[in-house]
């Protein structure tokens, strides 16, 4: 059997990260827009995306937010919209929801369980701040529990089913896993289903081998040939779980919204550098890097001519 192409996704801006972290991360309309269009022209086939507010950067799900980019990042690249369902993260399902239902997108995320999501100890990196919001929306994550319910994603599937969106399975641990075989088992979600193992949350499970060999197996054991599957690791693990992931016969997920570095200690200076560097890895190890239309066919997408924007 021909040895599968990598799907590379990059999730541009993501909640977690504020503007005082670094100046690459973007947050106004333009710049998400711009460092989007980078990055699929690097290589990425799937966008991940978040909205911030376009003056202060301060994470958002107002539909307003995402008008001011959506259709640009289209008329620019043929690469697969997906629109997150989780953030900011202390939102309830119903608005956290709504970008994606406006918009109908090809994908949107689906966290499959509620957690402490916590990244409070970044807090402590710096003494001034940009923006009035970030220090405490940083600090005070240590009291956040992210709710994502059985009712919770209940609500999301059935909501979103008759936008036909395919669903990016966020599973931050491995009994998320079992979460979403439950859901499988009564209706809420069809094969084949896109699974990100999230690696290195404080909250969720470590980013190292062996964890990621027991989420696999265990993911194999629960779903047989209906997945697909794709890696996110926090931090400074990005690029080498990501290395790991594509070897093993997985796709990719990198960019600014996971991690803001490039290699140890050194800020990228765009989320392109970062899917630049993972699709040479990918390429110099010996596996091609999937185009939008074959990541479609890869996850049975609906196609980017049946979204609302
Ligand atoms: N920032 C990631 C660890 C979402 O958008 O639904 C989690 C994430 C959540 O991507
Ligand atoms: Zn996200």
């Amino acid at each position: 059997m021909a040895r599968q192409k990598t799907v590379i996704t990059c999730a541009v801006t993501g909640a977690i990260h504020t503007p005082t972290m670094s100046d690459a991360l973007p947050y106004t309309y333009d710049d998400i827009a711009a460092q989007a269009i980078e990055a699929a022209e690097a290589g990425a086939s799937i966008l991940h995306l978040h909205a911030r507010n376009n003056e202060t950067g301060a994470p958002s799900v107002d539909p307003a937010d995402f008008t001011a980019f959506l259709p640009r990042i289209k008329q620019a690249t043929d690469a697969v919209v997906n629109i997150s369902t989780g953030g900011s993260l202390t939102l309830s399902i119903q608005d956290r929801i709504k970008p994606a239902a406006t918009f109908s997108a090809e994908m949107c995320s689906m966290n499959m369980g509620s957690m402490n999501f916590s990244f409070h100890p970044l807090a402590k990196r710096y003494d001034t701040w940009k923006f009035d919001w970030e220090k405490d929306y940083v600090a005070n994550s240590d009291g956040n529990i992210f709710r994502n319910t059985f009712r919770d994603i209940r609500e999301a599937a059935e909501t979103l089913a008759p936008h036909d969106i395919k669903f990016e399975h966020e599973c931050y641990d491995v009994g998320h896993l079992y979460n979403l075989k439950f859901c499988m088992d009564v209706g809420l979600f069809k094969a084949p289903i896109f699974i990100q193992f999230v690696m290195g949350i404080l909250g969720g499970i470590g980013a190292d081998i062996d964890n990621l060999v027991f989420m696999k197996k265990t993911a194999d054991k629960l779903f047989g040939d209906d997945y697909r599957w794709s890696v996110l690791a926090a931090g400074a693990s990005q690029i080498p779980m990501a290395a790991t992931a594509s070897q093993m016969g997985g796709n990719v997920r990198v960019g600014l919204e996971d991690s803001l570095f490039i290699s140890r200690g050194k800020l990228a200076e765009s989320n392109a550098q970062q899917v630049a560097k993972i699709r040479r890895i990918v390429e110099e190890l010996g596996t091609e890097v999937a185009t939008p239309d074959e990541a479609r066919e890869l996850l049975g997408l609906k196609g980017g001519d049946r979204v609302n924007f």
